[in-house]
């Protein structure tokens, strides 16, 4: 039962599209306090689980640390961090039959015997900044507040988390389906520069016979860093060229920014400003931002027709042929603005004027300017808060101040996209994934996570942040294998490669400046042919899943406890997932590791993909064991009486034969495959599912 309760007057966000009474008095759980904001509380029991929280930091139970929902541009993913791109303010609290301490502070209104369960989801529809302190303050509290009260309460009662989430993401409405090229592997870098660079990057995969379908075009296609644009003196021929990739069964998929470089003359800067389609300032003029192109305006995404302007100009690429999109920089990412670099000046002046600089303890003595203020300073130009405050939407004739409904942004430039692709492609579903996002965006896109790094514990947080993205709607998702930022490494790749295979988004990707990555850029080749292998042979299975996850409202990865809620061991399991509804996936994530421990709730085959093609498989009883995986194996848990679908290996999807499948896992185990062509865009009457034997 989900209970919507309403605060002051919230601002429609359009996250949640089912429509639902507004409920009287006050949610059945925690405290609600108004007075200064919006203060929800809770007292959690000891053994009390936190899910939720979608792309947030630590792991998939979010007790004990403090999470702030502010879509922020932060490539530093550090463990003390609370926001990163994302703001998905769902989370459930699924109660452990604890026996409930009898001096609760912040008492929830119903108190239920000891020894009872109690589980509910709360989806704290604000757009704004939201801070979640899940046991940070105090361990055993639960607060989630904000600086108004204008917003919806969303409370869901469950059976269990798993039962709740599933009335959560009935109504925010179904999940992105990308077409079925995009389950292949992608290969991107920040810094292939031209059609040169593509093209050896397109013949180092295909040569080496190693699988590929995707190679993603950083802003070094553009002319000069504006969107909707390409490089004249980097692609002789574009549309040429995009066929010529095509014909390798490669498809090219563009970035777009979100600022829109300011230049006369530019007719999309042009008719953007003659429109007034930019956010402005407090005196009505457009707002203005350094980003990769200079200073730029951003586009009103919340004004509709600002969205629909923005989103048909995607019609310059896909007319060329592009099938896919990403979206980056939309928090929107600020590198300064002209007041931010004049202040920054001013103080660099005055330091300059003075004869030494104070240090920091000597701050506040005199009117010296310190060594502190300076270096805050100029960390302070980027992403400032002063200059989110500082411009203007335009929602349904009123202005809003930007940072009340920062966390908008990205959501709706996507969603500017997704509106826009209905016309544009209205057969064909176009690939679409974005680095900012708030629930809602997940109808019109996937997500990417972000600037991890070359780091083995980023590895760990990407297999953490699955299954609490997905539980938020973002079924279409996956981080940056091998890292973005630092130097990889072949060990750290081939592992980050081994829990991608089974991904949604398979890709690939690292930093300017950083080692080459490309699967091809290291010795014995053939052990990353190999994992690419397992994954185009595993494409119907993952689809197959998929496509139930989406259309059932359902999760593609699961903690192990959604699966089995009364064994209290998996309960705690962190690294290790449910994929679909057959299998368990336990990655490696620690360096020179030649195994690892794995828990397993109930007896299940453990299946190894070897490199010479064949398998090994072992049923494994429940409970711990020690499982050795070598650096060029993928391993898999197929679930007690289940079978999971398997095709020959292929270079592309468009090469798979996903005609004669075999069956993997427990003998006589049928399999309920779901398939379509993997492109129309109305896969509910398109598809079909097939038992398999
Ligand atoms: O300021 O376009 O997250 O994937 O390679 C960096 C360059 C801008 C950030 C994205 C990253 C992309 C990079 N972008």
């Amino acid at each position: 039962m989900i209970q919507k309760y309403v605060f002051g007057t919230p601002f429609e966000t359009e996250a949640v599209i089912a429509v639902l009474p507004a409920a009287q008095g006050l949610p059945a759980y925690g405290t609600i306090a108004l007075e200064s904001g919006f203060s929800f509380s809770y007292t959690m029991a000891e053994d009390d689980i936190v899910y939720g929280l979608g792309e947030a930091n630590r792991g998939i139970n979010k007790r004990g640390y403090c999470y702030i929902s502010n879509c922020t541009d932060d490539p530093e993913h550090l463990e003390d961090k609370r926001s990163f791109y994302g703001a998905h303010n769902f989370l459930i609290l699924a109660g452990q039959d604890a026996h409930r301490s009898g001096d609760i502070q912040a008492v929830p209104t119903d108190q239920t015997a000891p020894g009872s369960k109690k589980n509910f989801g709360l989806f704290i529809d604000y757009p704004g900044k939201l801070t979640f302190d899940i046991g940070y303050t105090r361990q055993d509290l639960l607060t989630i507040s904000c600086a108004e009260t204008d917003l919806y309460l969303y409370v869901i009662d469950g059976e269990s988390p798993y039962d709740i989430v599933k009335q959560f993401r009935q109504i925010i409405g179904r999940s992105y389906i990308p077409p079925m090229f995009a389950f292949g592997y992608g290969q991107s870098r920040w810094g292939y520069r031209d059609q040169k660079d593509l093209r050896q990057v397109a013949d180092g995969y295909r040569k080496n016979h190693l699988p590929i379908d995707m190679i993603y075009m950083d802003i070094d296609y553009m002319d000069r860093y504006k969107d909707f644009t390409v490089s004249p003196e980097r692609f002789d021929d574009f549309k040429a060229f995009v066929r010529e990739m095509k014909e390798h069964d490669i498809h090219l998929i563009p970035i777009i920014d979100a600022g829109i470089k300011i230049e006369p003359g530019d007719p999309v800067y042009e008719e953007g400003l003659q429109k007034g389609f930019f956010c402005q300032k407090e005196d009505g003029t457009p707002f203005v931002a350094a980003v990769w192109p200079g200073y730029t305006h951003f586009t009103d995404f919340l004004d509709k027709d600002a969205r629909a302007w923005f989103g048909s100009n995607y019609r310059f690429l896909t007319d060329m042929g592009i099938e896919g999109f990403w979206n980056d920089m939309n928090e929107p990412a600020i590198f300064y603005t002209p007041e931010g670099a004049e202040n920054v000046k001013a103080l660099m002046q005055r330091a300059l004027d003075q004869e030494d600089l104070d240090a920091d303890w000597d701050a506040g003595q005199e009117e010296k300017v310190t060594v502190g203020q300076l270096q805050a300073a100029f960390k302070g130009l980027a992403n400032h808060p002063a200059d989110y405050a500082s411009f203007y939407h335009k929602v349904n004739g009123r202005l809003i101040r930007h940072d009340k409904v920062h966390n908008l942004y990205g959501y709706n430039m996507t969603r500017a996209a997704g509106e826009a692709f209905k016309t544009i492609s209205p057969h064909k579903r176009i690939l679409l994934f974005s680095r900012s996002s708030y629930i809602g965006m997940h109808r019109y896109g996937g997500i990417w996570m972000g600037d991890n790094k070359s780091w083995w514990s980023h590895l760990l947080l990407n297999i953490k942040m699955l299954p609490s993205l997905n539980m938020c709607g973002f079924l279409y998702t996956g981080a940056d294998l091998g890292g973005f930022g630092a130097d990889t490494t072949r060990d750290l790749l081939l592992r980050w490669l081994a829990l991608g295979v089974f991904t949604p988004l398979m890709r690939n990707h690292s930093a300017f400046g950083t080692r080459e990555q490309e699967c091809y850029q290291f010795e014995k080749l053939e052990d990353f042919r190999h994992v690419l292998s397992v994954r185009y042979r595993l494409i119907p299975y993952l689809y197959s899943e998929y496509m139930k996850a989406a259309l059932d409202n359902d999760l593609y990865f699961k903690p192990l406890a959604f699966v089995y809620p009364d064994d209290k061991m998996a309960l705690q399991v962190e690294d290790q997932l449910m994929l679909g509804n057959e299998s368990m996936i336990a990655p490696i994530y620690t360096q020179n590791a030649c195994g690892r421990y794995v828990y397993l709730p109930e007896e299940m085959k453990f299946i190894k993909f070897l490199p010479d093609g064949t398998l090994s498989e072992e049923i494994l009883d429940k409970g711990h064991h020690y499982v050795e995986i070598a650096l060029n194996e993928v391993p898999l848990f197929i679930r007690k009486g289940c079978c999971i679908p398997v095709a020959k290996a292929a270079e592309s999807v468009a090469a798979l034969d996903r005609e004669h499948l075999e069956l993997l896992g427990y003998e006589g185990a049928p399999y309920r495959l779901y398939e379509d062509d993997g492109i129309c865009t109305d896969p509910q009457t398109q598809g079909r599912y097939r038992i398999l034997r």
